[in-house]
């Protein structure tokens, strides 16, 4: 199995160590700046025999390297800046990934895709309106993300919560839609965790400087890498193309979905109260928006 990782910044390159850390797959590291790739394989390769891993990495910034990869991930682009929403990022990143996604047409035409460059359902929406790729296989990785930094903020409050009650869903950015099923938290820290979780990314780019956040991303790319290459067929929020479910169509959303060997096994109805239908309803409006800014 080869892995084929576009962007070698610090989400690229993070995911790229843990897959050959775990001795998961081979990878291909690709960047535009000359050298990056290259320099950051081999620094990779160096912990193998720490980790006892036989995986190989290659750097490159050549796009016919990436040939025979099964599944691709798209870090390539931009990333926040302190004070810059991730919408400011959408026109110099849907450029990229525009030119990325005819590169994996060419070079991988029966890939899974994994998009992660923000503004990230309308760039997950690029991916497969680019490529033409069947869209069960293509997708983008935020709800593992924003449903790991929603339980962490929650296990603060209450060291045995029922972790698989919460949800994070909806678009990846300030319209994020929170779900409890749980009844051992009140109102109130349901909404003061979902905010916290909300703000997280720009919490973590302040303090930062320069850069965001990648340890808990790369690790969130890891999780559904795994349920493919192992067909777990884990359940999970991915950003998905829906096509009637929860009533919208021609969009990528974060929902629940059951990722598998073959992608998107199924994406998951679950039933949503009142207002966050609502929610759901206003993120998928903002996700249009952006798409409608971007064709
Ligand atoms: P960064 O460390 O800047 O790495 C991006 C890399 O992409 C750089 O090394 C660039 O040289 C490279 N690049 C630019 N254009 C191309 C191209 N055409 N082909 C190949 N490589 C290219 O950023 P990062 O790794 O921190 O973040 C990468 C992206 O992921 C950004 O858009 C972030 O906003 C996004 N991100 C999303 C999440 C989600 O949860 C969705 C989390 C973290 C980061």
């Amino acid at each position: 199995m080869k892995i084929a990782i576009i962007g070698a910044g610090n989400v690229g390159a993070m995911t790229a160590s843990r897959i050959i850390d775990a001795n998961l797959a081979d990878a291909v590291l690709l960047d535009v700046v000359q050298g990056l790739a290259k320099g950051k394989a081999l620094d990779i390769s160096d912990a193998r025999p720490i980790f006892d891993s036989k995986a190989a990495i290659t750097g490159t910034e050549d796009f016919s390297d990436i040939r025979g990869s099964e599944i691709v991930v798209i870090t390539a682009g931009l990333a926040r800046k302190p004070g810059m929403s991730r919408d400011d990022l959408l026109k110099k990143n849907s450029d990229i990934i525009k030119g990325v996604s005819l590169q994996i047409k060419k070079y991988c035409p029966s890939s899974i895709v994994i998009a992660v460059t923000n503004p990230l359902d309308v760039m997950a929406y690029l991916v497969m309106k680019t490529t033409g790729f069947n869209p069960k296989r293509v997708m983008g990785m935020a709800g593992v993300l924003d449903t790991a930094r929603f339980i962490n903020i929650l296990r603060e409050k209450n060291k045995d919560i029922d972790e698989d009650k919460f949800l994070m869903m909806g678009s990846h950015g300030d319209t994020m839609v929170p779900v409890s099923r749980s009844k051992k938290i009140s109102d109130s820290v349901f909404k003061e965790a979902s905010e916290r979780a909300r703000n997280r990314g720009a919490e973590i780019v302040k303090y930062l400087g320069t850069g965001s956040a990648y340890f808990a991303p790369s690790a969130s790319v890891f999780f559904m890498l795994k349920s493919i290459i192992k067909d777990e067929k884990k359940v999970m929020c991915a950003s998905a193309y829906l096509n009637g479910e929860y009533g919208e169509k021609d969009v990528y959303i974060g929902v629940p979905v059951i990722l598998g060997s073959q992608g998107i096994d199924k994406v998951i109805e679950t039933e949503l109260s009142e207002q966050e239908k609502k929610a759901f309803k206003e993120s998928a409006l903002q996700i249009h928006e952006g798409i409608s800014k971007t064709l």
